[in-house]
């Protein structure tokens, strides 16, 4: 693919701008970059303005989530803000008993193990929300051209925390239900997928001008299992989400056997972890016998610790092989870990931008 040349023009809304044109697959003036979890522990302005403040409490004061929120944006020059909440803050507005505890993430003390449980769960809808709303609003005008990337929980990845109680590495007690209890796993899931579509629809309307559906943990599933108690769940998500119009993202880690299913669950753009080259990914996506599609990624953010010598080269790399994509939006392979020097992904955003752009002939 040839990502062909196309003048820099000021913008004062993001509908051309570098992140929304890979997006969709057109050509852009240089590829865009920015970092899943960009808002958070790395930045000290971050740490300074939680302090005292819970997670909950810091994503219903739309204060605290407009300036978190544009934190990377000014720090890095990301091409793209990504809304400051969490996958599980949805269910805590709606009343769930969820808590996000430093440190470790969401930890519920009362799993769902049955159908009762599964009846707690609730969508939000946007008269619970009005400060998510506010918060929105206030970000689009105040980022005039960048755009902002609404984002939930995928169905499985929510699931996981409320079954499980807590982070998991193996998800015993979430692939016991589906197998055990498969009537009870799809209504959890179809659930969930209301909680998605409900936090994606608030977000969209107040402004946001793409979704990223987060299935980070569905790379612990064969792609047997995804294909029948995840891909379902996931596809009413992204089917609901099509009458907006605006991008939709999927992304997981080690999802590197998934990459197929994961597009054809609906995803306009695919999101991929460093274990698998772009061009690789695009070969994955299309063997199902679809278009290619446009990816994000895919930095291994343990580089990030190395020295620039290391990181320089890789990001050459990965800038050469997502020409194989028809757009190609640059990130990390997952998140910005909490210990990042803020300067090294200062410095990655700046020399993807210059060494990506086209100079108009
Ligand atoms: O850039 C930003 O604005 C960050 C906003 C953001 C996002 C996109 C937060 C804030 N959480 C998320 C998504 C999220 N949360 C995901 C999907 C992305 C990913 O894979 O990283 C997941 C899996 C979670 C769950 C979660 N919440 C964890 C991981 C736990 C585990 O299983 O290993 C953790 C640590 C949290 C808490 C959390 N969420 C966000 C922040 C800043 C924090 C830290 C808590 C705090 O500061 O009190």
């Amino acid at each position: 693919w040839d990502h062909r040349c196309v003048p820099v023009t000021p913008l004062s809304t993001p509908d051309r701008s570098a992140y929304l044109l890979a997006a969709r697959g057109e050509p852009v003036p240089h590829t865009p970059v920015w970092f899943m979890r960009q808002a958070g522990r790395a930045l000290p302005e971050y740490r300074a303005a939680r302090e005292g403040i819970t997670m909950l409490e810091s994503c219903t004061r739309p204060d605290l989530v407009v300036e978190i929120t544009l934190q990377p944006v000014r720090r890095y020059g990301v091409d793209a803000a990504i809304f400051f909440s969490d996958i599980v803050t949805p269910l805590q507005f709606a009343g769930y008993d969820i808590e996000i505890k430093p440190g470790i993430g969401p930890v519920s003390a009362d799993p769902i193990r049955d159908a009762a449980g599964v009846a707690a769960v609730r969508p939000v809808t946007a008269a619970d929300v009005p400060f998510t709303t506010e918060a929105i609003q206030q970000l689009v005008s105040e980022l005039g051209g960048t755009p902002l990337i609404g984002f939930a929980g995928a169905p499985f990845t929510l699931a996981s925390y409320l079954v499980e109680g807590g982070p998991s590495k193996d998800f015993a007690k979430t692939k016991a239900m589906m197998h055990g209890q498969p009537d009870l796993w799809h209504a959890l899931a179809d659930r969930l997928a209301d909680v998605a579509i409900a936090f994606l629809s608030v977000q969209v309307e107040a402004g946001a001008s793409a979704i990223q559906l987060f299935d980070s943990w569905a790379g612990g599933l064969s792609p047997r299992d995804y294909e029948r108690f995840v891909q379902p769940h996931s596809a009413k998500v992204f089917e609901a989400m099509k009458e907006y119009g605006v991008p939709r993202v999927h992304f997981g880690v080690n999802t590197g056997e998934l990459l197929g299913l994961m597009s054809e669950a609906g995803a306009d753009v695919v999101g991929v972890d460093w274990r698998v080259p772009l061009d690789e990914a695009v070969r994955r996506v299309t063997a199902a016998g679809g278009a290619p599609k446009p990816v994000q990624g895919n930095l291994d953010p343990a580089l990030l610790f190395t020295g620039w010598e290391t990181i320089e080269p890789e990001i050459d790399r990965i800038l050469a092989e997502g020409k194989a994509a028809p757009g190609h939006i640059f990130n990390l392979g997952h998140g910005v870990p909490p210990n990042a020097d803020p300067e090294v992904l200062r410095r990655i955003t700046e020399y993807v931008q210059v060494k990506s752009a086209h100079v108009p002939a």
